[in-house]
């Protein structure tokens, strides 16, 4: 249902516990009515490590979110509570300093991309706090990113489209906590909708949404425990030997900007011109791009076999040439492809550690997660954590 909120068309949603209870501590932090903000994780279904490629994914936003209070202040500083963390933090809008808050960052970086794009003209006052679990590799950063640029914007109302808004994101990320990431997780956060996945073209920024709901299926999330603190070193490294291969195969097309527009056939012919672990991490991208389409197609024919195999090819290409999984992750979508009602599995997001996605029939998932949680406690040691997902809608306002 869309609806009219300060003047704008927000899509409506009820008050949940969680902005039920920032709501009730903005209040009795600062006194006043705040804009409560509702911000998703996300999943991402195929297409992983392709976004800054130009490539394809296909990603959802879910159930689990962060929650945020704003509201102006007649201040030049913006406070900040973090009702997790139960950490403030206060600064002058002209003194965006890096903060040792990590958490904190997100919030300053985005001001300060924002203030290249307009004037802010006074302070305000932020609660947050959510349930979407950090290093997890569900975006957490990209959640409080969209609360916050979502936020300004109702508070300022500078214009940002919600594109727009995704691309500050991304460059909160590259400028100011210094991953070099794509877009999919900004964009998918601020344009998800419930029950759709969302078939983005990383250089057009055109997307598609594709019906996900059958019934009978759920979105089972195993988280491995593994902080991936690797990743962002280790991400930029990924993201250095795909441009190298680019580099390489535009001396024979030079109208090559990067991954996305190398044909299989053109990389094969010049497999010896570039060392094996380039050529690897190539062939993976190229691949994966075309796994997003016939991943889609799979959808229109409501074919969830299929695409469950194609989860399966992806995460092994994942983990033998772009290797960007670790021994937990392979341990977790080993123990899953052999029980009962599970589809496809792989490891998700940038990798190193957090969750495995794994599409399992709704009979099997208390005796999947039963086995998942036995299973992997023998082979490492570790507990896992079990999500069930919902896809449900991207950043919003929620109606009072
Ligand atoms: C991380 C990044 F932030 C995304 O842009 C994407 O590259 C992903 O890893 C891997 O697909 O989530």
């Amino acid at each position: 249902m869309m609806s009219l909120v300060n003047g704008k068309n927000v899509e409506s949603s009820a008050m949940n516990e969680l902005s039920q209870t920032i709501y009730e501590e903005f209040l009795s932090r600062y006194g006043k009515e705040p804009i409560l903000i509702n911000s998703p994780g996300r999943v991402n279904l195929i297409g992983e490590h392709t976004d800054y490629n130009d490539g394809f994914v296909l990603p959802a936003a879910i159930d689990k979110m962060i929650a945020m209070a704003i509201a102006p202040n007649k201040l030049t500083k913006v406070r900040v509570f973090s009702e997790d963390m139960n950490e403030e933090e206060e600064f002058e809008l002209d003194n965006l300093h890096k903060s040792e808050m990590h958490w904190a960052n997100y919030i300053k970086g985005a001001i300060s991309e924002v203030q290249q794009e307009g004037h802010i003209p006074h302070g305000f006052d932020i609660v947050f706090g959510g349930d979407i679990p950090i290093g997890a590799g569900l975006s957490s950063s990209a959640a409080l990113e969209g609360a916050v640029l979502v936020g300004m914007e109702e508070l300022f109302g500078f214009g940002l489209s919600r594109k727009q808004m995704a691309k500050i994101g991304q460059l909160t990320e590259h400028n100011h906590v210094g991953v070099n990431c794509g877009i999919m997780d900004q964009f998918i956060n601020l344009h998800g909708k419930a029950n759709k996945v969302l078939k983005l073209d990383c250089r057009s920024l055109d997307f598609e949404l594709y019906p996900f709901e059958r019934e009978d299926i759920r979105i089972v999330l195993c988280d491995s425990k593994v902080s991936h603190n690797l990743a962002d070193s280790e991400y930029n490294v990924r993201r250095a030997q795909c441009e190298e291969g680019v580099e390489i195969l535009k001396k024979y097309k030079p109208e090559i900007q990067n991954l996305r527009d190398v044909h299989m056939e053109l990389l094969k012919a010049h497999e010896d011109e570039m060392n094996n672990v380039v050529f690897r991490r190539c062939k993976y991208v190229l691949e994966e791009n075309q796994r997003v389409h016939d991943a889609c197609d799979d959808l229109k024919k409501n074919n969830f076999e299929a695409f469950g195999n194609r989860m399966f090819q992806s995460h092994e290409g994942l983990s033998k040439d772009y290797e960007v999984s670790c021994e937990e992750l392979d341990v977790l979508v080993e123990i899953a492809k052999d029980q009962p009602g599970v589809l496809g599995c792989r490891m998700m997001g940038g990798g190193f550690g957090g969750c495995t996605i794994n599409l399992v029939e709704e009979q099997y998932v208390d005796s999947f997660s039963e086995t998942i949680r036995k299973k992997y406690k023998e082979k490492t040691g570790k507990e896992t954590e079990i999500y069930v997902t919902q896809i449900s809608s991207g950043t919003k306002v929620v109606e009072q």
